[in-house]
């Protein structure tokens, strides 16, 4: 039967002609579209592009089954990545530069006449999570895949993901995000894998036969998860991992209840509502807001994940339920997952029927959790009364390890009731409510923060009595990006000068960009790097003259702060900067200093009120200068609109200067002030979060850095922070406070932006802008005396690049790999014998 062999190599060649026939086949057979020019039915680039994605996925196949064959048979202790988001962004780029199939598919694509970019556009993003926290889990996949570890995603598969933002009269409107609605060429549906969801309904206790307490959990009323898998390959293409997610389906059992009754309309109403479950993203990352729809969505895809993972434990390996934490490691991407502690002890109690302490034991050993925020109001708690009626069976579980938790304290700390009452997991003040964070530290065997001083603030702050109670679960892993996505793939002209000058081993080993450090006084080099700068500064121009007929000028400097809008990020001190650099030039026109252009994006949660209001405000200040010829020559803000991953990857090349403001012990990390870094821009920004460990590396002579540290803050707030003495002791931040105030940007509405200057003056400035703002001046104006040297600005820039090699998310990876997991890499053996035997 060489027949098949032949097929497989066929669907495995990248021969150029083999693939040209492939995509013909793919758009003929697959799209039912006919490659010739017909009417009335056209082919559009996006056929083409789904027939390309399909024959990119086809060559991505074999590898992930070898892959998935050699973790099953070489019967390896694995990870599985539980996350409410993976913000992946687009695909077919980046599975060609990580396959290595960029070229010969890039020929194909010409030699039939058409052009990758327009392809390659063609795919709508998948923006399957908020921000930092999604995208970080989207760089580990591409991690955990490229240093070949057994490493499984696992999350949701929402239909619409985070909402579009169009900005309309300078406000955000927000519109769903249909990104399936041409399907989508790299998953798998499997339609036979599906697991069982139980809500609602009642607890019944019983003794078994030895006397045993037994609970079962009846009555429910159910939804079923059903798994879509696609495929993460990793830089070279050998290893390919899997990423699950779950979409919610209805049970047959709504259609015999409801069919039976005769009542049709009912029974497909009730069908709808309970597939509504996977539905959209929560696009709030700001405040937790106790939504039963968000705990249903976490309890959904925490069981259905659960419970594939213990079936493929007992599929595979030793059968033996003790020895799951030996070769199953789970970590939980922040709170959202972390109802999978008392969820696999109800498995293991309720289906294997297990004792409690071992039970406990096994949760304990199998579970970490990563930390990524230090804000009260985004930890997440849930109403007693919410879990009892959605979970009742969980709620019993969580009380007894509460119980079991409380007397273990109570033991060690005899008489210390204020204790016991702080750590306890039911916050018993105005409404019982679940903490979250606190059953995630009880039941894992690790917690990590994301960056040195963050994982410092968790200890001191937030987490302090756990700290106490548990030294040795507490560490810092501080975060990374993938250089794939983020460098090779997004900044092609800047990878080629890097490989040009140092070789292509930086795109696995990203600390080999230290090899670049002596071309920082090679003035050839200086300036083939400032070329590379300014041809990306052409083209990003370029593209936002076509998409917006916005003129931004690629010979001034790029001043670039993107991110999602948030009080504690400081927008709102960039604006400032930008409000007193505009006074200046007013009252002195020939005023002598570089052309800037500031950049900002970002999207605001919908229910934020005064994240809404700066993007207004960043927008009517943009009007005002934009339009004042006294002062554009020298100055230009923009506000990008809809700030995703795409966008991302067209803006980061091009900055020049990164803004990285946020309070200090506010970030708890932030990850695109490595993405900047990563791409030669200098940073200007806090000692918070990665900054600290970003000026670490570069060097304090090649950072900007202002403000006030994390500590003196702290001691301004103790003190009692007034902002009225920052605004009566500088001339040039009262007038900017005043023009805000009293509408020098909003004529038409003078009171508009009064709640920001309410929110800074009248209500505490929470986020001391105020007090920083003097030093941030300071910091813009050293910023602008070396931009005019741009020799000076290059070297430094270089250096950078050079340094930021630590800030890979495969250094990120190994150290949870080794630090965490105990998992180790398995090395794709290439060995297709399997596959051969079967073909004869
Ligand atoms: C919180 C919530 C609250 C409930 C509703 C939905 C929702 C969604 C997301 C979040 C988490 C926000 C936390 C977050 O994104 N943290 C960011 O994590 C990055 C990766 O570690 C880090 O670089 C950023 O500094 C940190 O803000």
């Amino acid at each position: 039967m060489s027949s098949q062999r032949d097929f497989l190599n066929e669907v495995d060649s990248t021969d150029v002609e083999v693939l040209k026939q492939a995509l013909v086949n793919r758009l003929i057979y697959s799209i039912g579209k006919d490659p010739v020019e017909t009417f009335p039915v056209e082919t559009t680039s996006r056929d083409w592009f789904l027939a390309l994605a399909q024959v990119l996925r086809d060559r991505m196949t074999l590898r992930w089954m070898e892959t998935m064959r050699g973790y099953y048979l070489g019967n390896v202790k694995r990870v599985y990545y539980l996350s409410m988001e993976f913000l992946i962004g687009r695909t077919l780029r980046n599975s060609l530069l990580n396959m290595g199939f960029y070229d010969e598919f890039n020929q194909a694509v010409e030699e039939m006449g058409m052009d990758m970019e327009t392809l390659r556009l063609m795919e709508e993003e998948a923006g399957l999570g908020n921000g930092g926290l999604g995208r970080l889990a989207a760089c580990f996949l591409d991690s955990l895949a490229t240093m070949h570890l057994p490493g499984f995603g696992y999350g949701i598969r929402y239909e619409y993901g985070m909402f579009s933002q169009s900005i309309e009269h300078g406000y955000q409107i927000e519109r769903p995000d249909t990104w399936l609605r041409y399907g989508n060429p790299w998953e798998f549906a499997r339609t036979e894998v599906f697991h069982r969801i139980q809500f609602r309904g009642h607890v019944a206790a019983h003794r078994d036969e030895k006397g045993q307490l037994r609970h079962q959990w009846l009555d429910t009323e159910d939804v079923m998860a059903m798994a879509f898998d696609t495929p993460i390959p990793g830089f070279g293409g050998q290893t390919v991992n899997n990423l699950r997610l779950w979409a919610a389906r209805a049970t047959r059992d709504f259609d015999l209840k409801y069919f039976n009754e005769g009542n049709y309309i009912k029974a497909v109403d009730v069908k709808n509502r309970s597939e509504n479950l996977s539905k959209v993203l929560y696009p709030d990352d700001t405040t937790e807001m106790g939504r039963e729809l968000r705990l249903r969505q976490e309890y959904f895809f925490v069981s259905a994940s659960l419970q594939d993972i213990l079936k493929g434990f007992e599929v595979g390996g030793s059968h033996s339920i003790e020895k799951l934490p030996d070769e199953v490691a789970i970590q939980l991407n922040d709170t959202h997952p972390s109802i999978a502690i008392p969820e696999l002890m109800r498995l293991l109690l309720d289906m294997h029927g297990l004792e409690w302490g071992k039970a406990w034991d096994i949760t304990c050993r199998t579970f970490s959790y990563t930390n990524h925020t230090l804000q009260p109001e985004a930890l997440e708690t849930w109403p007693v009364k919410l879990m009892e009626a959605l979970v009742p069976r969980l709620l019993l579980i969580i009380y007894e390890i509460n119980q079991h938790f409380l007397r273990d304290v109570s033991n060690r700390f005899p008489g210390d009731m204020d204790l016991v009452r702080r750590v306890s997991l039911i916050d018993e003040e105005g409404g019982r409510r679940v903490r979250m964070a606190y059953l995630a530290i009880v039941g894992s065997h690790k917690v990590n923060g994301v960056a040195k001083l963050h994982s410092e603030l968790m200890q001191t702050t937030i987490f302090r009595d756990f700290a106490k109670l548990f030294p040795d679960r507490f560490i810092n892993i501080t975060n990374g990006v993938t250089p794939r996505r983020w460098l090779n793939h997004s900044n092609p002209a800047l990878a080629s000068l890097i490989t040009r000058a140092i070789g292509s081993e930086w795109k696995a080993d990203l600390s080999r960009l230290k090899q670049l450090e002596p071309l920082a006084d090679d003035p050839a080099f200086l300036r083939e790097f400032l070329a590379v700068k300014r041809a990306n500064k052409e083209s990003l121009a370029e593209l936002v003259k076509k998409r917006h007929g916005i003129e931004l000028d690629p010979t001034a400097m790029f001043d670039t702060q993107i991110k999602r809008i948030h009080e504690y990020k400081r927008q709102l001190l960039n604006i400032f900067h930008v409000i007193t650099r505009y006074n200046r030039l007013r009252a002195n026109p020939n005023l002598d200093c570089p052309k800037r252009c500031v950049i900002l994006g970002g999207k605001a949660a919908p229910g934020y009120r005064i994240a809404k209001l700066i993007i207004k405000l960043i927008n009517d200040v943009a009007d005002t200068i934009n339009s004042d010829p006294s002062v554009s020559s020298k100055l230009k803000v923009w506000f990008a609109p809809n700030y995703n991953v795409s966008l991302a990857m067209e803006l980061i090349p091009s900055a020049d200067l990164s803004e990285q403001i946020s309070m200090a012990g506010t970030e708890a990390s932030g990850t695109g002030n490595m993405k900047m870094t990563l791409n030669g821009a200098l940073t200007i920004g806090t000692l918070d979060g990665a900054n600290i460990e970003i000026r670490e590396e570069v060097g304090k002579d090649n950072i900007f850095i202002f403000g006030k540290t994390a500590e003196q803050i702290h001691e301004l707030f103790r003190r009692g922070y007034n902002p009225w003495d920052y605004y009566y002791a500088n001339a040039e931040l009262r007038q900017v406070l005043d023009m805000v105030g009293n509408g020098h940007f909003s004529k038409e509405d003078p009171l508009r932006f009064r709640p920001l200057f309410d929110e800074l003056l009248h209500n505490g400035d929470r986020y001391a802008v105020l007090a920083d703002y003097e030093s941030y001046l300071v910091a813009q104006s050293e910023v602008d005396g070396l931009f005019r040297n741009p020799e000076a600005w290059a070297r430094k820039a270089v250096l950078n690049v050079a340094r930021s090699g630590y800030f890979s998310s495969d250094r990120t990876i190994n150290e949870y790999a080794s630090r965490i997991w105990e998992v180790a890499p398995v090395l794709p053996t290439g060995d297709i014998s399997v596959l051969e035997e079967w073909a004869d």
